[in-house]
C-alpha cells in the first residue's frame, strides 16, 4: 500500500499530483509543517524528517524527484516518460532534473536571506529570472516542456514555478509560462491534489 506524509504547503503536492494522474490507490497522512529552526533541519514528522515522504510497503522513499521518477517506472506502465533509450528521454530527464537543480536553490536562497542580505538576494533574483526566461522560451513551441505529451517533467517544474511565484509576478511577466499554468490548472488531478 502506498502511503503519502502530505503537507499541502510543501513540495509533497509533486508526488500527491501524480498519484492521482495514476490513478493509484494510496492513503494520505497529514502531517503539520514544522517551521525550521537554523541547523535543525529533516526533523518534520515523517519517516525521513522532510516532505514528501513516501512509503510503498516495505519501501520508504524522500526527495520529490526521486519519489516521481519511482512511482512512474514501477507504476505508470508506460505513461508520462517517454521510453529509456528514446531520442526525447535526455529532454525529459534535463527537465526532471531542472527544477530542483536550479531553480529551487534560488527559490530557496532567496527565501533564506532575504531580511537580512539584500544586494545578494537582488543579484539572485536576477540569475533566477535568466533561468525562467530560458524555460519560457522553451515553451513557446511545446505543450509541456518535453514536447506535446504532459510528462512527469511537468509536474516537477510546475511546482516549482509555483515557488517561483510566491516570489512575485511570474506568471504576469511570461506568457508562456502563464499559458502553460493555465494549461495544467485544467487537469483534475491537478486541481484533486490542491484540495486535499
Ligand atoms: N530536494 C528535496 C527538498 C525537500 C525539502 O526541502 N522539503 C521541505 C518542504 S518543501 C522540508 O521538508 N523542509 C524541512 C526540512 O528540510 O527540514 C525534494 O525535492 O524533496
Amino acid at each position: 500500500m502506498l502511503k503519502l506524509y502530505h503537507n499541502p504547503m510543501t513540495r509533497s503536492l509533486r508526488v500527491l499530483w501524480l498519484l492521482e494522474e495514476l490513478g493509484l490507490d494510496y492513503s494520505l497522512e497529514s502531517v503539520e509543517f514544522v517551521p525550521p529552526v537554523e541547523g535543525k533541519l529533516f526533523a518534520q514528522k515523517t519517516p525521513t524528517g522532510r516532505f514528501p515522504t513516501l512509503e510503498d510497503g516495505e519501501i520508504t522513499i524522500g526527495e520529490s524527484g526521486a519519489i516521481i521518477e519511482y512511482l512512474i517506472e514501477r507504476y505508470s506502465e508506460g505513461r508520462l516518460a517517454p521510453p529509456i533509450g528514446s531520442p526525447l528521454r535526455a529532454k525529459y530527464l534535463q527537465w526532471m532534473h531542472f527544477p530542483e537543480g536550479t531553480l529551487n536553490p534560488y527559490v530557496n536562497a532567496i527565501q533564506r536571506f532575504a531580511p537580512v542580505t539584500p544586494a545578494i538576494v537582488a543579484a539572485m533574483r536576477e540569475e533566477l529570472d535568466i533561468a525562467i526566461a530560458f524555460v519560457d522560451d522553451e515553451l513557446t513551441y511545446n505543450t509541456y516542456i518535453v514536447g506535446n505529451d504532459f510528462t512527469g517533467a511537468d509536474i516537477m517544474l510546475a511546482v516549482s514555478l509555483l515557488s517561483v511565484n510566491s516570489l512575485g509576478s511570474l506568471v504576469e511577466n511570461y506568457t508562456n509560462i502563464a499559458a502553460y499554468f493555465a494549461r495544467l490548472q485544467s487537469r483534475p488531478a491537478l486541481v484533486k491534489a490542491m484540495q486535499s
